[in-house]
């Protein structure tokens, strides 16, 4: 399967729903559960990654786990080399654009191309902009982080992303932030950019993802909603409900 092609095939015709499932929080099996029960929810794919303690050991005894009883694509979303499973569909080849360290900007890239090359991964060119609190991924990644209303800078990552040529560009408020990236945000680079906008962290009710989604996000991530409701079920069939309320064309207005 050609995810890129998936994900723009959907992004004709609605809008997206991912889930983050971090694999160094619960076991391999209890991942697939997971898996398995929100793919009948109606998430578009899975996304496995984490900011600490990932080793390829987890990253693929979870993604063969996860792939016995799912049919929707797995996205590697990577913290670095060791991120790196063949048994994944494809792999987020994302650049932090606002880290101040050559190592998530361009560094680990250098590295891990040549064994993406090699096990016949699908890279999907993204860029990566991670907005205040930032939480764990800001810190890990040294991020000069974007202020809540810092929008001419936020337009300017994305344009310049559009222009390297990747094919996403993803604004992170980091996972477990108490509140998603402004709407302002979203909407003023929705405004200028031609590629698909993903907004990830602290989404965690269907009004937040009906803002964020009105706001001109094409794909909405959630991943802790997972871990810390109860009722994280019912949480999510209402924001995939918003997903599929809402109509988009690619690089069009709302
Ligand atoms: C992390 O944006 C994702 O990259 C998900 O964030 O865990 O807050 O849903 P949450």
């Amino acid at each position: 399967m050609n995810v890129l092609n998936y994900i723009f095939e959907k992004l004709k015709n609605g809008k997206m729903h991912m889930t983050l499932l971090d694999p160094a929080k619960q076991t391999p099996e209890k991942s697939a559960e997971i898996a398995e029960y929100i793919e009948k929810l109606g998430t578009d794919a899975i996304m496995i990654g984490g900011s600490t303690n990932i080793t390829q050991e987890i990253m693929d005894e979870t993604i063969v786990n996860i792939k016995k009883v799912t049919k929707i694509p797995i996205i590697i979303f990577p913290n670095g080399i060791q991120s790196i499973s063949k048994y994944a569909d494809a792999i987020y080849f994302m650049s932090m654009l606002n880290s101040s360290d050559r190592t998530f900007l361009i560094e680990s890239q250098m590295k891990a191309a040549p064994l993406i090359k090699r096990l016949g991964l699908e890279p999907i060119p993204m860029g990566y902009v991670v907005v205040e609190p930032g939480m764990t991924v800001g810190r890990v990644g040294k991020a000069i982080l974007l202020k809540r209303n810092e929008i001419t800078k936020a337009i300017g990552y994305a344009l310049a992303a559009e222009f390297f040529g990747m094919k996403l560009i993803y604004f992170e408020a980091g996972s477990g932030s108490p509140e998603p990236v402004s709407e302002e945000m979203i909407n003023a680079v929705k405004k200028e950019v031609n590629i698909p906008i993903i907004v990830g962290g602290g989404i965690t009710d269907h009004i937040k993802a009906k803002r964020i989604l009105d706001a001109g996000a094409s794909i909405i991530v959630t991943g802790t909603l997972v871990e810390r409701f109860s009722d994280y079920g019912e949480r999510l069939k209402d924001i995939i409900r918003e997903v599929r309320g809402s109509k988009i064309e690619i690089g069009g207005k709302k």
